[in-house]
């Protein structure tokens, strides 16, 4: 197989006009196979029917049954995160973030609006990387972490009740990308890359110099919510990681160059991995030495490469890395080439030396196994191995971490395991528990960008394909394709073990304080009154539901009116979720019970519209409305 593996390779990379040690230029012929447009094969299609039946046969969930891992699965730039059942691929639930879902009213109600803070007004955002909080290297349970790219934005999920509950808009930079979680000895921090060059503060100085346009390395307090500080960089950082001390963050980071365009960027055989001593960063910002940029308050320290500060180091790394990626035994940082088929082997317990001065950047590199073409992510079992994603081969790549440094020692051993070939061109790779110390190794997901021809055609856009792979063996084995809409860059899977929900909410939940506050100022108890408050052109309209009836079956306003209608869902029983939707005025929100749940709009229209309960509770839930009556001003 390994013979047959590496002449397919060959194959394709000569088709490439590629030598197996070269890197990719900066030519438009590589961008385009880049794009996705050599694929390899090893097993025939018949093949691997087979082999996915006789593996499937061992994980089959039957109707009724639960999973064994909760995944929590990034909705790319549909801008929500997804919750999927392991190893079913079954989808269980959406929990709407940086987008407007109409289900729930996530964007119209007044807890969510308070949620999305300044940003309220976007609702469009690009969620790529969900981490959850941890404790001493291992989940939590507790929160879950979100980036958008496109607003600049974290949000944080409560794991209790599977809804965001923070999000917060970082400023002086642009585009968060690379997000990761403090993994010890808790999750204090959380870190997070931003992505694009602009000029500080970005208010129209510096538009025409790219020279003066700077990225940095941002670091969130978890439990606030809050910025901590923010690291001045060079180059563009991609993606981030933690180690096991709680001392260090690495960053890939390509366009050393610093150039602006793609040519120019992909000039230099070597970016960086960029590592952070967070240590000297809480230190200097305790000692008050930092600055401010503009009018945020966020202390800013430089680590740019030039500047030598205790903040950071840069390791030349191949070309254009993308993923970092922490071995569970917490020893090594391993950044994926992409642009270059080697991953880079970074041994953590070196990096003391190199801050101290007593070694150079490239001494820290204890490996750089040859793994394929476009190597971009990479997950591990617990058991020694790691598997990473090829892009431009499409396969996940099996190869052994020992091997790999003793082949770099100058040790003739294969590292590499087995090559898997997936459908096609993966992203991220995910393995169950594989970024914490209890890395399990029983399941590892490609999030394949390219589903071409394994569904039923859909039209010109295609869903993308997430794959199950069983890696409890020897041998990797394909056991279920998954379609999946726009767009999983990343993904997480924890056991169930580690996730306690609520089955009901609780009265005193923060996420209705506000409304608690309002109801107390018109001496209205959200749990028991049904009333019409009127102040001025403002109207509040409290009522409660129990399955199949509102409190109030009518309510009169009058054309003009700004109106809220609070809703407070009486029922105790789990499951029994109410709706609250008014005709013809964009109203339409979820109360999940013994929840509040608001929502304000404008009366404008006189006239009679119902509102009704579109969420199914109750034999009789067609029956649950009400009529608000608009008086003609
Ligand atoms: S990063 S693969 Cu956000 Cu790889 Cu998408
Ligand atoms: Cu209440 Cu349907």
């Amino acid at each position: 197989m390994d013979n047959n593996q590496e002449k397919s390779t060959e194959k394709s990379l000569t088709t490439l006009g590629m030598s197996r040690r070269g890197f990719l230029g900066a030519s438009a012929a590589s961008a385009a196979s880049l794009a996705g447009l050599t694929l390899t094969g090893v097993m025939t299609p018949a093949q691997f029917a087979q082999a996915a039946k006789e593996a499937r046969a061992n994980v089959h969930i039957e109707p009724g049954e639960l999973d064994e891992y909760y995944g929590f699965w990034s909705g790319g730039h549909s801008g929500e995160v997804r919750i999927m059942g392991i190893p079913s691929m079954r989808e269980l639930m959406r929990i709407p973030v940086f987008n407007m879902d109409a289900a729930t009213g996530w964007g119209l109600t007044n807890e969510s609006r308070l949620i999305k803070g300044d940003s309220v007004d976007a609702v469009v955002g690009d969620a790529h990387h969900p981490h959850m909080s941890m404790v001493d290297g291992r989940y939590d349970g507790k929160y879950l972490f979100i980036n958008d790219k496109i607003h600049t934005r974290v949000a944080r999920i409560r794991c209790d009740v599977m809804k965001c509950d923070k999000m917060l808009h970082i400023p002086n930079v642009q585009a968060i990308h690379g997000m990761r979680v403090q993994k010890v000895p808790y999750t204090k921090y959380v870190f997070c890359n931003a992505e694009f060059r602009i000029p500080h503060p970005n208010d129209g100085r510096d538009l025409n110099d790219p020279t003066k346009y700077h990225t940095m390395f941002n670091v969130i307090d978890a439990e606030k919510m809050e910025m901590a500080f923010q690291v001045i960089v060079d180059g563009n950082l991609d993606n981030t990681d933690a180690d096991y001390t709680g001392r260090w963050a690495a960053s890939t980071c390509y366009n050393s160059e610093e150039g602006a365009t793609l040519a120019e960027t992909m000039r230099n055989e070597r970016d960086w991995l960029v590592v952070f001593d967070i240590h000297a960063v809480e230190k200097a910002v305790a000692a008050g030495k930092f600055i401010t940029i503009g009018d945020s308050k966020v202390p800013v320290v430089d680590g740019r490469k030039k500047q030598k500060s205790a903040f950071t180091r840069y390791i030349p790394v191949p070309k254009s890395p993308h993923g970092i990626n922490t071995s569970p035994d917490g020893a090594y940082f391993i950044a994926n080439g992409k642009l270059s088929p080697t991953v880079t082997i970074i041994q953590v317990d070196k990096l003391d030396d190199l801050f101290a001065g007593k070694i150079s950047e490239r001494d820290t590199v204890v490996g750089e196994p040859e793994l394929g073409l476009g190597p971009l992510h990479t997950a591990f079992d617990g058991r020694g191995n790691a598997y990473t994603t090829l892009f431009i081969d499409s396969q996940i790549c099996k190869w052994n971490i020992k091997d790999a440094i003793a082949a770099y020692n100058g040790d003739k051993v294969n590292y590499l395991r087995q090559k898997l070939d997936v459908h096609y061109q993966p992203g991220h790779n995910h393995t169950t528990m594989g970024e914490t110390r209890d890395a399990d190794g029983k399941y590892l997901v490609s999030l394949s960008k390219f589903s071409k021809d394994r569904f039923l055609p859909v039209g010109p856009l295609h869903p993308e394909n997430d794959q199950l792979i069983d890696i409890s063996g020897d041998e990797m084995q394909l056991l279920h394709d998954g379609p999946t809409y726009a767009e999983p860059h990343d993904c997480m899977m924890v056991h169930r073990s580690k996730i306690k929900t609520k089955k009901i909410w609780t009265r005193d939940d923060p996420m209705f304080a506000e409304a608690r506050e309002i109801a107390k100022k018109d001496g209205v108890t959200l749990e028991g009154d049904n009333k019409v408050i009127r102040d001025g052109k403002k109207v509040r309209v409290y009522m409660t539901s129990i399955a199949p009836t509102y409190g109030m079956t009518e309510f009169n306003v009058k054309q003009g009116d700004e109106v809220t209608v609070f809703i407070t869902n009486l029922d105790m029983v789990e499951d029994v979720t109410h709706g609250f939707a008014i005709c013809e005025h964009n109203v339409c929100m979820e109360i999940g019970p013994q929840a509040t749940a608001s929502i304000t709009f404008k009366a404008d229209k006189p006239g009679v519209y119902w509102y009704y309960c579109q969420w199914f509770c109750h034999a009789l839930h067609m029956e649950m409305r009400g009529r608000m009556l608009v008086e003609k001003a």
